[in-house]
């Protein structure tokens, strides 16, 4: 029934130090999964952090969906694990009750948060985002306008992008748009950056990795690297770290034409010591 694309080009695989992935939704009917499959197709990674919500329990409870892309994913995963990338799964909101502290589940891999040390030395917290709710006036775009507009948003949003893709557009979201457009959506992701990248410098940390909100970013807050690996709803955005410690966004449905991405100087460490 859905268009297919024309094959892609035949890209190289792509070498990175670490990749951030998060908001996958598997399990929920918006789920970009059939872009992701293609994505970890071609990316190789010495670690990769799942960081939140790459299962949507609460979808699944709702209304069950599953395709062969969503199980495409879960196999390439456990293909590179296999091959020795190491797994780390900070886990979300969606996908809570796979939530545990310690025990032997963190030798899963299943964690609430984690922190990375980058090739040049700076240190990051990686966490999903979440645990700000309560202290944001509401909740992302989801929360606000319901669950049912949010998958009538999101059913327009596929579309619009398929019809751009197949008329030989670029990649447009009307969700992303409207998150420009929207001066509360607006605010509130401000506020969101704000919140998540202070609290980091508190802790003692150069910077911080999240998702939650679905909104694809990079970007020092007073002095403290935020980067929001984005979604694969809505943006199919992922985070990257070359070899040197540089940390770039994907946009894989520019077919990995960076969407943001900082050199190396511009996202080293502001502060002599961390
Ligand atoms: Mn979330």
């Amino acid at each position: 029934m859905e268009n297919r694309r024309p094959p892609s080009p035949s890209l190289p695989p792509r070498r990175y130090r670490a990749l951030w992935l998060s908001d996958v939704h598997l399990g929920y009917a918006g789920s970009r999964a059939d872009d992701l499959g293609e994505f970890l197709a071609v990316v190789e990674a010495e670690v990769i952090y799942l960081v939140g919500d790459i299962l949507d329990l609460w979808a699944l409870q709702r209304s069950a969906f599953w395709s062969a892309a969503h199980t495409r994913v879960v196999t390439l995963l456990l293909d590179k694990l296999q091959a020795g990338t190491r797994l780390v799964y900070v886990v979300g909101n969606h996908d809570a009750p796979l939530r545990r502290d310690t025990g032997a589940l963190a030798g899963l891999g299943l964690v609430s948060e984690a922190e990375h040390v980058t090739a040049d030395g700076r240190r990051l917290w990686i966490v999903h985002g979440d645990r700000y709710d309560a202290l944001m006036a509401c909740g992302r775009l989801q929360h606000v306008v319901g669950n049912f507009l949010y998958d009538l948003l999101m059913y327009l949003n596929r579309h619009v992008h398929a019809w751009r893709r197949r008329f030989g557009f670029g990649h447009w979201s009307l969700a992303a748009f409207l998150k420009r457009k929207v001066p509360n959506a607006r605010r509130h992701i401000e506020k969101f950056e704000d919140l998540v990248a202070h609290d980091a410098g508190s802790r003692g940390y150069d910077g911080v990795i999240c998702g939650h909100i679905h909104h694809p970013g990079v970007r020092h807050i007073d002095g403290v690297l935020y980067a929001n690996t984005g979604d694969w709803v809505e943006n199919c955005t992922a985070l990257v770290e070359h070899a040197d410690g540089c940390l770039e966004l994907l946009h894989w449905s520019d077919r990995q034409a960076a969407l943001g991405g900082l050199a190396p100087s511009a996202t080293a460490p502001r502060r002599d010591a961390a």
